[in-house]
């Protein structure tokens, strides 16, 4: 999907809140003729002759015919979202109703909106950059404090002027370098290496690390992936179910119930966590249940965390130690989770605290302890890296092009090391400072384009 020129001339209708029954719905309009096509279905005040940011009660009638009664918001361009002529009808929030005046728009001479088309006019013009604008889709999807966080610093433009600023320094160099070039064979140096060297190298720093926070940043858009792994019937998939307060997996007193492993998301102090449930660890016969076997110990080592749970009351512990030291050697994070207290005696319970003091006792099945248990993962997954006020890169095509502005900024300076010509160094400067365009938009594509605001939904 691309946007001819004059596609963008349109004005555009679509629902801004979303489908189905609610209180009130907004209608959303954006274009030069915004105003104009809903004064010819709206009974009321004239809408074009009143001021920018006011409301206005009347009807939208279909010839005679009484559709509804509304309010009417005027934003007159440039002072809107989309920098042109907007309005906002809230109606009833009627799905019938909703459909009836969208297509009395259409009928008007709007046309309805394709994904993400507002937030993509606002960006042409010059509302905010890309990264911006793609915030605002991470905004929206965004359903735990810190996933807003990230999500609303880059919207409100932190990332980017951290970006436009590594930029604009190697501007600066580029321009010299150009210079130099202009006056070709005669022997100038507008650009000293050494100084062009030390800036690359603080450019690369910078970009270093903005890419090694996107971990953190995937974590927090999808989750701090922990699996629950253990042998069969330790009561994983009790836990699962409990932390979820619903019942999302099988339960059985059969040993092998969960073969594929299930996940869910679970918000902890306001960081969510993706749970993953997997096939209880031991030598099976069953192929099914062997591949969920390996699958378990595929997903244990792209974890960020593992819940190793026990059965404490039928279990050979010198297997379970077995399966502690290979956690050991893998270097994940780890709990030690025994479970069933319920079952066993007092007694028994606390001599197994004093023996394994790391170890956090629960009933999965009774729901006891699992606020210890909550609170011990948050202090597991280090909390402060989160909160921190750094710029963090949520969205994996910010990411690929620091990767690729990383490799031609080495590209420099090896370039400078090797002493290449004037035109090839300016190649690679101009490389570089092309992908840093890339994630804030000076440098885009119509394909480029197309392909971010289709992500969006439409309306927004
Ligand atoms: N008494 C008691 N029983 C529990 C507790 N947690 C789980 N169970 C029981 O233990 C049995 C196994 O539970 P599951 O949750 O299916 O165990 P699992 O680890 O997922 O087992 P697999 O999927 O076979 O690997 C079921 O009968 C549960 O009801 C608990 O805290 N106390
Ligand atoms: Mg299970």
């Amino acid at each position: 999907m691309s946007f001819s020129l004059h596609e963008k001339e349109d004005t555009i209708v679509a629902l801004a809140t979303p489908q189905g029954v609610g209180a009130i719905a907004v209608i959303r309009l954006s274009g030069k003729d915004a105003i104009k096509i809903t004064n010819r279905i709206f009974k009321g005040k004239d809408l074009e002759k009143q001021a920018s940011h006011t409301i206005h009660f009347g009807t939208i009638r279909d010839e005679e015919k009484i559709i509804d009664e509304v309010l009417v918001s005027i934003f007159v361009a440039p002072k809107s979202f989309t920098k042109e002529n907007v309005v906002e009808i809230s109606t009833h929030g009627s799905s019938y109703i909703v459909n009836q005046v969208i297509k009395l728009f259409v009928s008007h001479g709007a046309r309805p909106a394709k994904p993400g088309e507002f937030t993509q006019r606002a960006f042409l013009h010059g509302q905010f950059d890309l990264a911006q604008a793609e915030a605002v889709a991470d905004l929206i999807h965004s359903d735990s404090e810190t996933s807003h966080q990230a999500a609303m610093n880059q919207m409100r433009g932190g990332f980017s002027s951290e970006i436009q600023k590594l930029r604009n320094e190697l501007i600066h160099f580029a321009s010299m370098i150009e210079l130099e070039l202009d006056f070709g064979e005669e022997d100038v140096e507008f650009a000293n290496r050494n100084d062009l060297k030390v800036l690359v190298e603080k450019l690369l720093r910078a970009v270093e690390l903005l890419i090694s926070s996107f971990d953190l940043g995937n974590v927090i858009k999808n989750g701090v992936p922990t699996v629950i792994a253990g042998k069969p019937n330790a009561g994983k998939s009790t836990l699962l179910n409990a932390l979820l307060n619903e019942e999302k997996a099988i339960v059985s007193e059969i040993a092998g119930t969960t073969r594929d492993f299930i996940e869910d998301e679970i918000n902890i102090g306001g960081v969510i966590f993706r749970f993953i449930d997997t096939a209880g660890l031991r030598e099976t016969t069953d192929i099914i249940e062997a591949i969920g076997v390996s699958r378990t110990q595929e997903k244990m080592k792209t974890a960020s965390l593992i819940l190793y749970l026990f059965d404490l009351t039928d279990t050979d512990m010198v297997e379970i130690n077995r399966d502690i030291n290979r956690l050991e050697n893998q270097g994940v994070p780890f709990i030690k989770v025994a479970n069933k207290i319920d079952k066993a005696s007092p007694d028994f319970v606390r001599e197994l605290k004093a023996k394994y003091p790391d170890t956090i006792f629960i009933s999965a099945g009774q729901k006891e302890n699992l606020e210890v248990l909550k609170s011990r993962i948050l202090e597991l997954v280090n909390l402060d890296k989160f909160r921190t006020g750094n710029t963090i890169v949520i969205n994996i095509r910010h990411y690929d092009s620091l990767v690729k502005t990383r490799q031609s900024l080495l590209d420099v300076l090896e370039g400078l090391d090797r002493q290449i010509t004037n035109d090839f160094l300016a190649m690679d400067i101009r490389r570089s400072l092309h992908y840093l365009g890339e994630i804030t938009g000076e440098i885009t594509t119509d394909d480029l384009l197309a392909n971010i605001f289709s992500k969006f939904c439409i309306g927004k």
